[in-house]
């Protein structure tokens, strides 16, 4: 554990050593670590957190999801491309009363890179509406270890990827239904794919606080901490380190 161990190292009051040495529970030596908070899209109803861990090309994920259309499959996606963020919930798309539809918001969240199945070897993207292989209540909770390509490990764990959930009850119906028909599959309703949540997965690796404790904990490094609960615990204390170190360093 290279970063508490030079942590350890630097001395600093026993009071400040105990929180950073908690610093494992949210990342060890293997792999990248990243969250996503789930927004609401499509006035869904619906919220969640995801979580992703890249080590190698094994990517781990859990995903929980609260609030959407209960007994109706919802397919979840990794994407990646376009601006590798989530769309302005208040985006006009071609929808039912200018719902956003998936394919509305491609310059946002790019294409499908994985499809977060239940099951099975069918994780591609060619697999991105296999239906019955999604969760199919409006709260679960989802985990799974999934293998991808290098290229898409990569991406990944560089905090490309956007996780997006689909399916949205537009006319509150209980069901999928409606006129107008999908823009992904003209077979299905568009309400059986268009996007519920989406959250932009976030790097929390352990190596960037480390460098902010040198800097004096409040370098650019530390921003990429927003949003990641446990490492905004984590980059705190680490600030407090800078802190003493200052006061150290001003002393001496
Ligand atoms: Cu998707």
């Amino acid at each position: 554990m290279k970063f508490s161990t030079r942590l350890a190292a630097m001395a600093v009051p026993g009071l400040v050593a105990l929180p950073l040495l908690a610093a494992p529970a949210v990342a060890d030596d293997h792999g990248t670590e990243l969250m996503a908070t789930l927004g609401e899209l499509n006035d869904s109803g619906g919220s969640g957190t995801a979580w992703a861990k890249v080590d190698g090309t094994s990517v781990w994920l859990s995903v929980e999801v609260q609030g959407l259309l209960d007994g109706a499959p919802h397919a979840q996606h990794i994407h990646i491309g376009g601006a590798n963020s989530c769309p302005d919930p208040m985006m006009e798309g071609t929808g039912p009363d200018g719902a956003i539809r998936t394919t509305d918001a491609a310059d946002s969240y790019g294409a499908v890179a994985v499809s977060l199945t239940n099951d099975g070897g069918m994780t591609g993207p060619d697999h991105a509406l296999d239906v019955a292989n999604f969760p199919a209540t409006g709260t679960y909770t989802y985990e799974r270890t999934i293998e991808v390509s290098e290229e898409v490990a990569a991406q990944i764990a560089d905090g490309q990827g956007v996780v997006v959930v689909h399916g949205v009850d537009h006319d509150g119906s209980g069901a999928y239904d409606g006129e107008q028909m999908s823009d992904l599959d003209p077979s299905l309703p568009t309400e059986a794919t268009d996007p519920a949540l989406c959250g932009e997965l976030a790097v929390g690796q352990m190596d960037a606080p480390s460098g902010g404790v040198q800097t004096g904990g409040a370098s650019t490094e530390g921003m990429e901490y927003s949003g990641f609960a446990m490492g905004g615990a984590v980059l705190a204390a680490a600030g407090i380190g800078g802190l003493l170190l200052r006061n150290r360093r001003a002393e001496g």
